[in-house]
């Protein structure tokens, strides 16, 4: 366990931990940025209950205060969701965050390398960074992806959005040796839609064999065998009928990509730009998808968390 001062854990969090009891890694940048209040608290409270119903403690990540902090009490969720200019931190943020003594959300990147570095073996989220379509020219890749490779977690998501490159992410995800695995499909989700198109290699289908997976990685890193120290990423899709309407869905993506060009949105803007524009563009459409895929993510990687202590005793 790391120092103490450098991570504050709640002392849920903490006891659960060194007890080996099952716990789920929350990711705040979707709370922050990628959803606006009081959509975001509600639905934190909503995942809360579903990962405790399931039997997990959850684990949200932030940074407050200058303190990365695993497993938030009232006040630091205030902070986060009622406060849209709060910063948005990738890994490479954190010292900066600590050393200014700011707030910060992290994203994908930040709260898998703080939950693995404390041990946590699951985390739910809703979609992953990755290669944005003008990458070519803009060199735009998520540190997401690069951080992932380092960490050393299960991380349940519904793949990547269709605004980024999806075949160019798969690519680097198999660069980076980070494990990609369809939870029952071997079709890749693109978030609002079940198929993005593109195949994945492995299908799993039930949670004792992710827990099989993630305890096999585990062993093969703590043997010091190279390439096993990145995270396993579990691609969850939608149930059919839940899926965003592909017409709708196009137009919003057209629109949105051409109205970032147009304004020269750049960094790390460009990611919670797109998602505002989806949900206006589709008249809040994206918004129900969008709770629905965190929600049922949140349950599966509480399944999976449970699935893990169990094989591992
Ligand atoms: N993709 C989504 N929803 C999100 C994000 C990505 O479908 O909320 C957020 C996550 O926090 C992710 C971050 O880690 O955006 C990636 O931002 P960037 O592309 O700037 O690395
Ligand atoms: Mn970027």
């Amino acid at each position: 366990m790391p120092d103490p001062n450098t991570i504050t854990l709640s002392d849920e969090v903490r006891a659960a931990i060194n007890a080996g009891r099952p716990v789920v890694a929350l990711e705040s940048t979707l709370l922050a940025h990628g959803l606006s209040y009081p959509a975001n608290i509600d639905l934190a409270r909503e995942v809360d209950a579903i990962v405790r119903d399931a039997g997990a403690i959850p684990a949200t990540v932030a940074v407050i205060r200058g303190l990365p902090t695993i497993g938030l009490d009232d006040e630091a969720m205030a902070i986060l969701t009622q406060n849209p200019g709060i910063s948005k931190l990738s890994a490479r943020d954190l010292p900066i965050a600590m050393g200014t003594g700011i707030d910060g959300a992290t994203t994908v990147a930040s709260t898998a390398a703080l939950a693995a570095a404390v041990g946590i073996s699951v985390f739910a989220t809703g979609g992953l960074g990755g290669v944005h379509r003008d990458a070519r020219e803009s060199f735009d890749e998520s540190a997401d992806l690069a951080t992932l490779a380092r960490a050393s977690i299960v991380v349940v998501c519904a793949g990547v959005k269709s605004l980024l490159d999806i075949s160019a992410t798969l690519e680097r995800l198999e660069s980076l040796n980070v494990a990609v695995a369809g939870y029952r499909t071997n079709r890749f989700p693109g978030f609002y839609r079940r198929d993005s198109g593109y195949p994945v290699d492995w299908s799993l289908d039930n949670v004792t064999s992710v827990a099989r997976v993630a305890h096999a990685r585990t062993a093969l890193r703590r043997s010091g065998v190279a390439g096993a120290d990145g995270a396993l990423v579990l691609a969850n899709p939608l149930p059919e009928g839940s899926e965003l309407d592909a017409s709708v869905h196009d137009e919003a993506l057209a629109s949105g990509l051409a109205e970032a060009a147009r304004l020269g949105i750049r960094g790390k803007a460009v990611t919670p730009f797109l998602l505002s524009h989806f949900h206006a563009a589709t008249g809040g459409e994206s918004l129900r998808v969008n709770l629905e895929i965190i929600r049922r993510n949140a349950r599966l990687a509480a399944e999976i968390a449970v699935a893990i202590a169990k094989e591992g005793r």
